[in-house]
């Protein structure tokens, strides 16, 4: 669809800016917060670039009403943080620790004094170390009773200051990098295991959307599903099947049951056939029918672009000896392996060669964004939330004391500009958060990989002075919102 003239986005579009605990809080053992499981993973040797943890991160705990008064002087609309279950309830099902509530309390009201709209992630990936020894953590529905008392008291004590929640942040991402891939804790590679834990987060997040609308009738909560869209490899319509499988594996798995309450019938059958469905209980399908999101936070960075899988090779980096050959078909490989790889009769992924690639080898794909939002948009129905959007790179701090950060305005503007088409398009978007606010600590990448607004004055091992530094984007971005996206066109004039 090409539109001469774009419409203007909402008056009351939220700008934001978003953020996770682990990754820039600090105070890991500070005012009784418990361990968590980052907290343990980041401490074992070779998990994270140059053996990066949390801490300290950028020490936001100690230091969040300067970062607030820099979102304040930008002029942010709306601020994402999540919540460390484990400095409300220490062991995740016991205590309830004060001071973890009244740090987040006065967070919210420092937020709320300069007009930024709180929105309050539940889970961002940091289960409190204490349940995942006492029940093996996701894979035990025991913690479901446990995160509905936690997010209970969240939901009583800031209910009534905030409005926007987010129940779980990228399940696709840390049920897969931590169960299959072995990158996140609890650091394990077993793909049965990986749906079952799934499927026991979905049955939380069904549990605690009911909760909240019990208690919070005012507010407004759903997931924030880290989405990519999937691209056939050629016009072969065998090409374009593969495509339809990579989305329903990679996506539809995670949203048909956020927003339908049902797994999608494909894969399902698929992974039953391989022995590695997840046990669902005949309550279970009440359960997730029950829960109705009020909007989808979608986190956007790329997609992916896949062909027939003729099962002549693996997908990349799956099996890591093993090969395949046709007369070696998928069905023949003993059974152990076929689980290990669901998607090998579905599709294989490639590089796409119309996209570059930043840094870290991720694509760099705006049209794939505003595709990203209709596809989202025409299959749920459901008004969206963009809940992350942003550029990873390295940032130099140059002698006079700027960062010159250009590639990242540029990146921001292309992928602004395609939302604002969608919306053109017909896509209800009600905010747009980037990623991140001030830099913060990259989960396996320490601060090499920076995606913030604001420099902060540290390395990897060097925690130097921490200082908050405003970049070339603060400005670029301060502009944006004082104009309400109007500046947004093909044409970038970046403003100082
Ligand atoms: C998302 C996470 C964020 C953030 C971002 C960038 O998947 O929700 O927490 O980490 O990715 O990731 P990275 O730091 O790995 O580049």
């Amino acid at each position: 669809m090409y539109h001469q003239n774009l419409e203007e986005f909402p008056e009351n579009f939220l700008w934001g800016s978003a953020s996770a605990a682990y990754q820039i809080e600090g105070a890991f053992d500070e005012d009784g917060k418990g361990p968590s499981v980052w907290d343990t993973f980041s401490k074992i040797p070779g998990k994270t670039f140059e053996n990066t943890n949390g801490d300290i991160a950028i020490d936001h705990y100690h230091r969040y009403k300067e970062d607030v008064r820099l979102m304040a002087e930008m002029g942010l609309k709306a601020y994402r943080f999540s919540v460390a279950w484990s400095r409300i309830i220490p062991d995740g099902e016991g205590e309830i620790n004060e001071a973890g509530i009244d740090f987040y309390e006065n967070l919210v009201d420092e937020l709320l004094l300069y007009g930024i709209e709180p929105v309050l992630t539940l889970y961002h990936w940091d289960i409190p170390q204490a349940l995942q020894d006492k029940y093996n953590g996701w894979e035990s529905r025991e913690v479901i009773g446990s995160f509905k008392k936690y997010c209970k008291v969240l939901f009583e004590r800031l209910g009534n200051k905030v409005k926007y929640w987010v129940t779980f942040n990228e399940q696709n991402v840390f049920t897969a990098m931590g169960y299959r891939w072995e990158t996140h804790p609890p650091n394990v590679s077993d793909v049965k295991r990986m749906f079952e834990a799934n499927h026991v987060v979905n049955l939380a997040n069904a549990e605690v959307i009911n909760l909240f609308h019990k208690i919070v009738p005012k507010g407004l909560i759903g997931p924030s599903f880290g989405y990519g869209p999937m691209y056939p490899a050629t016009s072969n319509p065998a090409d374009i099947l593969a495509a339809e499988n990579g989305n329903d594996f990679n996506n539809s798995w995670w949203l048909d049951v956020y927003c339908k309450g049902r797994y999608p019938v494909f894969t399902l059958k698929q992974l039953k056939k391989n022995g590695i469905a997840p046990t669902i209980l005949p309550d279970d399908e009440e359960l997730l029918a029950s829960a109705k999101p009020d909007f989808l936070g979608i986190n956007f960075y790329h997609g992916g672009t896949v062909q027939e899988n003729k099962l002549e090779k693996p997908i990349e980096n799956q099996h890591k000896e093993r090969a395949f050959s046709a007369t070696d078909p998928y069905l023949m490989q003993p059974k152990e392996e076929q689980s290990q790889s669901p998607e090998i009769p579905m599709f294989h992924s490639v590089s796409n060669p119309y996209l570059e690639k930043t840094n870290w080898g991720w694509e760099i794909d705006p049209v794939g964004f505003r595709i990203a939002l209709r596809e989202v948009y025409a299959r749920y129905d459901l008004p969206i939330f963009v809940t992350e959007n942003g550029l990873g790179a390295i940032d130099e701090l140059t002698e006079s004391g700027t960062i010159e950060d250009d590639y990242r305005i540029d990146y921001l503007n292309a992928h602004i500009l395609e939302m604002k088409k969608a919306l053109t398009d017909g896509v209800e978007v009600i905010g747009y958060c980037s990623w991140s606010f001030t830099d913060l600590l990259s989960w396996l990448n320490g601060y090499k990989k920076r995606y913030g607004f604001v420099y902060v004055d540290r390395t990897e091992q060097d925690v130097k002075d921490l200082q908050r530094i405003p970049k070339k984007s603060y400005y670029w971005y301060k502009n944006i919102i004082e104009t309400n996206g109007k500046n947004i066109t093909n044409k970038i004039e970046v403003l100082k």
